[in-house]
């Protein structure tokens, strides 16, 4: 039975995919900062599967180590791992920005991924196999008005993914990114800092993707046979033709 690593485990994409693998046969370690949350999605999965949660920051690199440090020997050889942890904090233009929302984009979505794949991928080239899905974005593709270092951060995640499926190619190690455009989740709640009215908008008028439609696909591009990885996805929804092109109501 493979072992999978989700962080952001606790909501939107990152849930639906801790479900659907423990649905699939996988043992799935869940993490993220909200351990209510954790325990609730651990009570659910444990019906189906070995679960194990790990409670951490991953912008604090020492709580990263750690906590990737103390999986138990059943949990401890990870064969994919999920970088999916991250949010936009606020849309403003670059001469209004809030430097707090530029730091925790960048600790949270950039330097994050980074602390824990430094965590998981030597016991990966260790073993001479392994699974990386960095979960990317259309920002990560192009940019759009405000979207300044939100979007510079997934363009990092774009440009490490690349990076990562270079340097892990002598391993045999599979790394891929999947960039969703619109997907309803907790995403726009948190960049707009709990106003459920102007989130709510962002999806008006139009049929966005859902956490499971992520989640299937992320499924579909893990259970491809081992000769085939699938390095760079964009899913949109059929609405969406670009960052800033949507075909609303
Ligand atoms: P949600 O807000 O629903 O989920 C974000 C997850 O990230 C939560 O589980 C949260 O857990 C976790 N997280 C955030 N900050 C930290 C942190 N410092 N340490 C540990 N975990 C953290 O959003 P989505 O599911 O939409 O987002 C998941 C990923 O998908 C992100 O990388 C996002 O950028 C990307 N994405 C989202 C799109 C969308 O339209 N929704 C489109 C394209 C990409 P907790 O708060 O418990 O720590
Ligand atoms: C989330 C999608 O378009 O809001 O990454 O940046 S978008």
């Amino acid at each position: 039975m493979k072992t999978i690593l989700i962080t952001g485990a606790t909501s939107g994409i990152g849930r639906a995919c801790a479900r659907i693998f423990a649905k699939n046969n996988f043992k799935v370690i869940i993490c993220g900062r909200r351990d209510d949350r954790l325990a609730e999605l651990q009570d659910e999965l444990s019906q189906r599967t070995e679960v194990h949660t790990l409670l951490f920051d991953v912008s604090k690199k020492k709580a990263v180590a750690e906590a990737i440090a103390s999986l138990p020997e059943n949990f401890a050889h990870i064969d994919i791992l999920i970088n999916n942890a991250g949010n936009a904090h606020g849309l403003d233009p670059i001469q209004n920005g809030d430097i707090e929302d530029w730091d925790q984009m960048i600790d949270i979505n950039v330097k994050g991924l980074l602390y824990v794949s430094k965590a998981v991928i030597p016991g990966m080239v260790d073993r001479r196999k392994g699974h990386i899905i960095n979960i990317g974005s259309i920002a990560g593709k192009e940019v759009y008005t405000n979207g300044n270092v939100y979007c510079a951060t997934k363009h990092a995640v774009d440009a490490l993914t690349k990076s990562m499926l270079l340097d892990l190619n002598p391993y045999g190690i599979k790394v891929g990114a999947i960039h969703p455009g619109m997907v309803e989740t907790e995403f726009s709640e948190v960049r707009f800092k709990g106003d459920t009215q102007r989130a709510a908008n962002v999806y008006q008028g139009l049929t966005p993707l859902s956490p499971d439609d992520v989640a299937d696909t992320i499924h579909f591009v893990v259970s491809r046979p081992y000769h085939i990885n699938i390095s760079d996805l964009v899913i949109l929804p059929t609405a969406q033709a670009s960052a800033t092109v949507v075909n609303r109501n």
